[in-house]
């Protein structure tokens, strides 16, 4: 087999959506997804790989011919900071793997997934500027301000197509989040079609940058499709979908279920969350490889309450 891809990480929320946008685009028979355990209903081929395993990665790599892999392997925010160190190592050691897995196997693209969490206290809150100094204060957020950096040196100093997005707070109904901040805006619709009272662990008015899951799934092979020549940001490009609080998403179910209830009770995710832009400004992206989002809360709403609903 050859010109395949590879998906690390495609068990989770966006690699399952992911896994099947790529199926779809490049047959069934051009994408491996892999995760550490077993996918039992996922319809294609299937490897069980530990991301941060040099040995193993390279004999996947070689097996099927990978020219493309799409490295979603990480462990995110909030439960990074349940042991940051561990965070790091694995975000950091699987990153530089599939770097050089890549760079000593003939993979010529890599996709890299960084996130507004690389913001940090220098940040704008309002429309964040990509070349915004990096000082991000969750070790998820260190480990993959610090991806950004090798992207961008395994580009320079060896030519690797690596590209990447800040996604913001990815929002679908395809898939339940693990481990998030922005995890509340996924779990917020699927108690509204349950008819029950939603339980938030932000404050009403934290607003946060999010994207619905369409858009960032479009975004990300809008992005590795661009032709070359036209990634000008080898760290990472910010990307913004809709920025809106819990106050305002509870505020658009109940034009749908009016007598819908949310309760506030931050935890300790409200202390990530309030070190977080409120909006991002991705006119790089929209200046450089021409993308523009289709969704705004009001679009996302009424197509999570609809998909949520079947
Ligand atoms: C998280 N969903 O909450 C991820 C994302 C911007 C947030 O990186 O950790």
């Amino acid at each position: 087999m050859s010109n395949a891809i590879l998906i690390t990480g495609s068990n989770g929320q966006l690699g399952t959506v992911l896994r099947t946008s790529l199926q779809q685009k490049y047959g069934k028979d051009k994408v491996i997804a892999s995760d550490l355990r077993p996918s039992p209903n996922y319809d294609g081929i299937f490897e069980t790989l530990d991301a941060t395993n040099e040995e193993d990665l390279a004999t996947i790599i070689k097996k099927y011919g990978i020219k493309e892999i799409y490295h979603l392997a990480a462990i995110l925010s909030a439960n990074g900071e349940k042991n940051p160190l561990a965070s790091w190592n694995v975000n950091m050691m699987a990153f530089l793997n599939v770097l050089e897995a890549s760079r000593l196997n003939g993979v010529e693209k890599i996709f890299y997934p960084s996130s507004i969490a690389v913001f940090g206290e220098s940040a704008a809150l309002e429309n964040t500027p990509n070349d915004t100094f990096l000082d991000p204060l969750t070790a998820y957020g260190i480990s993959k301000s610090a991806g950004e950096m090798w992207a961008n040196y395994y580009f320079h100093k060896y030519d690797l197509d690596v590209r990447s997005l800040r996604y913001p707070g990815v929002i679908g109904y395809q898939s339940i989040p693990g481990g998030g901040t922005t995890d509340y805006a996924v779990e917020i619709y699927h108690s509204a079609v349950k008819e029950e009272a939603f339980n938030c662990f932000l404050k009403e008015d934290e607003t946060l940058p999010m994207i619905f899951m369409e858009d960032a799934i479009r975004a990300t092979i809008e992005l590795m499709e661009a032709p070359r020549e036209k990634i000008k940001i080898r760290t990472s490009y910010n990307l913004a979908g809709a920025s809106f609080s819990p106050k305002e998403v509870a505020a658009s179910i109940k034009e749908i279920y009016p007598r819908f209830e949310i309760i506030y009770a931050p935890d300790h995710r409200q202390e990530i969350a309030a070190k977080w832009p409120n909006s991002i400004d991705d006119s790089a992206a929209r200046n450089d490889w021409g993308w523009q989002a289709e969704y705004d809360l009001k679009k996302m709403t009424a197509t999570m309450i609809e998909k949520l609903r079947r």
